[in-house]
């Protein structure tokens, strides 16, 4: 792949965005790129859980707005149908936790792919910007249906609308990310936090994450239903029985993600 590097490391799929020279914003080559990343991630059974990150000093400028307005690139439509909506539609349905480790500036689609992930981390000097309203163009790539359910519709409306720039430690304390890591124990501490995901029981996490999902949409009663069912599919599972006899027999369990 040209822009975008993808390795696994034991049961870790990292995924990420290189074109550190235009600060890993997105051209379609990128997007596809991407879209079969996570692809692979979704049918290789021995990747239990996700990093995704950039290379060089941002984490991603959104889209390249050079090839947004040059004649010969996709239309505006194509770039928010056939790039951003399916790269947000396969994070948010990848039935695996996935950590967005923001190791710089997050902008425009940039800023709203890493708020699509399960856990957002990012180190102390990042940055998130809503850059589109600069630009005349609205947020997409699901932010003006994540930002609000993450910080409050007031706070959202203001980011969105005027475009400022908020540190990494304002967006940890507004509660739009997780954590944030010195810069220095940054790369560690992020996939530290990655690798222990993917060591736990994946069903649950996977079962975990559709529930939230529904949550956004769902009345208690449904909800209630939801929790149900899923409790049910995960006491099934091997790292049930796992988690239950480890802890009995006071020892640490061996999950196999089934
Ligand atoms: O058609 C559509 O557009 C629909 C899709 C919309 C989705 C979106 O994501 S819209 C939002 C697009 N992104 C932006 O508007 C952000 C633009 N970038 C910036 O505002 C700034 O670059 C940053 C605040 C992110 C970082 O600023 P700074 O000062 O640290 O870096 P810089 O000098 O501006 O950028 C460094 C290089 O990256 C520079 O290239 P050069 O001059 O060294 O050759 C710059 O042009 C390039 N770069 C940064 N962002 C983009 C970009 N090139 C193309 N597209 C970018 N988005």
């Amino acid at each position: 792949m040209a822009f975008i590097q993808f390795e696994i490391l034991d049961s870790l799929a990292v995924i990420r965005m290189n074109r550190p020279d235009k600060l890993n914003s997105f051209v379609r080559e990128m997007a596809l790129e991407m879209q079969g990343a996570i692809q692979q991630c979704q049918s290789d059974a021995s990747v239990r859980a996700v990093l995704i990150t950039g290379e060089g000093r941002a984490f991603c400028a959104g889209q390249d707005l050079a090839e947004a307005i040059s004649e010969d690139g996709p239309a505006l439509t194509q770039i928010v149908d056939e790039h951003y909506n399916p790269i947000i539609e396969l994070i948010r349905g990848l039935n695996k936790p996935v950590v967005a480790a923001v190791n710089g500036v997050a902008a425009g689609a940039g800023a709203n792919i890493a708020l699509a992930c399960d856990i957002v981390v990012a180190t102390q000097s990042a940055s998130f910007i809503q850059a589109f309203s600069a630009i005349g163009l609205i947020p997409d790539s699901g932010g003006t249906y994540t930002l609000p359910r993450l910080i409050g519709w007031q706070k959202a409306s203001a980011l969105m609308m005027l475009g400022d720039k908020i540190s990494a430690d304002e967006a940890e304390k507004m509660g739009m990310i997780y954590k944030v890591f010195p810069d220095e124990e940054f790369q560690t501490a992020s996939v530290k936090l990655a690798t222990r995901l993917s060591t736990m029981a994946t069903a649950g996490l996977a079962f975990t994450k559709q529930a939230l999902h529904a949550s956004l949409t769902n009345t208690l009663s449904e909800q209630l239903t939801l929790e149900k069912e899923l409790q049910t599919k995960a006491g099934q599972t091997f790292d049930y029985q796992e988690g239950v006899n480890a802890f009995l027999e006071k020892r640490k369990p061996n999950y196999k993600g089934k």
